[in-house]
């Protein structure tokens, strides 16, 4: 009786402890005392972020052998690069949580693990090169900004590394939709097309909104997220349309208004399409999944041989 009063106690201690430092500002190590709960989230939402970057190379993958130029596949061939160099980063943050590769690959496997809806959407044409990079890589940036002040020390390194590169992926996304949209009568009408599609489901990117985020209350007070899923939403939003009409291009939301303080106003995300796609039924949830799971096992070898070498 007496111990467990005792455990409890000290348990007490290194919690209020361990809130001090997240208020300071301290960052929280791999060997620091944390709460079960605040390393199981974190493993949560660094591995799915890791699935993300990696399962994201498909739908770009899908056009380096049809990119229109040698000088575009290059850029293109680059950023998918960067985007398993982020995954890399994004594993290793994770595993110092205690949990293996393997095993965060068997939860994406399983399903068990989410990576973000927007890779459910196909990739239709080259103009969606230029959606891609200019939204998603946009509406990334802007979460992953936020993201350098999290609260766990490896996570935030990895995000100032990634940040570095997001930015110029963002930049070539938007030089093909400028190009796009200053080119043909058809370039400009593919280009509108792409945004039209990626629009939605760019701001879906963000999660539901801060009334309905299960995790954002607990994440926000132990500073795993700093920001909340609509503000950092907003600033994407208001961020972007101007960047549209600098092109000339239309926000396909006949509810858009702009307000007094320069703010967008939009029009409701539709959440059912949201919940249907982060529950596994989107145009290509299937095939994703189905693509890593066989480039994985066809990687069985590569692993195998690394590690026969690795034990001579
Ligand atoms: N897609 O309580 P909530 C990239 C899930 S891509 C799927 O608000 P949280 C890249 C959520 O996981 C960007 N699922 O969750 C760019 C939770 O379910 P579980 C990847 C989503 O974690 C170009 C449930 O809904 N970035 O970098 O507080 C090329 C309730 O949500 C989504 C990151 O991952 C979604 N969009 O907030 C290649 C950034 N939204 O887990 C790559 C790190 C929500 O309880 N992650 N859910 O089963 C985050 O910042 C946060 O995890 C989120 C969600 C803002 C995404």
């Amino acid at each position: 009786m007496i111990k467990t009063i005792t455990m409890e106690k000290n348990t007490e201690r290194l919690e209020r402890e361990f809130q001090e430092k997240i208020d300071n500002e301290v960052k929280i190590e791999p060997k620091d005392w944390m709460p079960d709960a605040y390393r199981k989230n974190l493993i949560r939402q660094i591995s799915q972020h890791a699935h993300s970057e990696v399962i994201g190379m498909q739908p770009e993958g899908n056009w380096i052998t049809r990119a229109p130029s040698l000088r575009a596949k290059k850029i293109l061939l680059a950023k998918i690069q960067d985007e398993a160099g982020h995954g890399l980063y994004l594993y290793s943050a994770a595993e110092t949580l205690g949990v293996s590769r393997d095993t965060f690959l068997q939860w994406l496997h399983e399903g068990k693990a989410k990576y973000s809806s927007i890779f459910n959407y196909p990739t239709l044409n080259w103009a969606d090169m230029g959606a891609v990079g200019w939204l998603v890589d946009g509406a990334a940036i802007v979460n992953q900004v936020s993201l350098q002040k999290t609260s766990y020390g490896p996570y935030s390194r990895a995000m100032v590394r990634i940040c570095k590169e997001e930015s110029f992926h963002q930049r070539q996304g938007y030089e093909i939709m400028t190009k796009m949209a200053r080119g043909t009568k058809e370039q400009k009408q593919m280009a509108q097309d792409a945004l039209n599609r990626m629009w939605w489901p760019a701001l879906m990117m963000f999660g539901p909104h801060d009334s309905d985020s299960a995790h954002s209350s607990q994440s926000l007070k132990w500073k795993i997220k700093r920001e909340s899923n609509d503000s950092l939403r907003q600033r994407f939003i208001d961020k972007t349309i101007p960047q549209a009409e600098l092109i000339g291009l239309t926000v396909p939301d006949p509810d858009l208004e702009l307000q007094p303080n320069g703010s967008y106003k939009t029009g409701e995300i539709n959440w059912d399409e949201f919940w249907n796609v982060v529950k596994g039924n989107g145009p290509c949830n299937k095939q994703r999944l189905a693509h890593h799971k066989k480039a994985h096992e066809e990687g069985r070898w590569v692993r195998e041989a690394c590690l026969a070498f690795a034990e001579n």
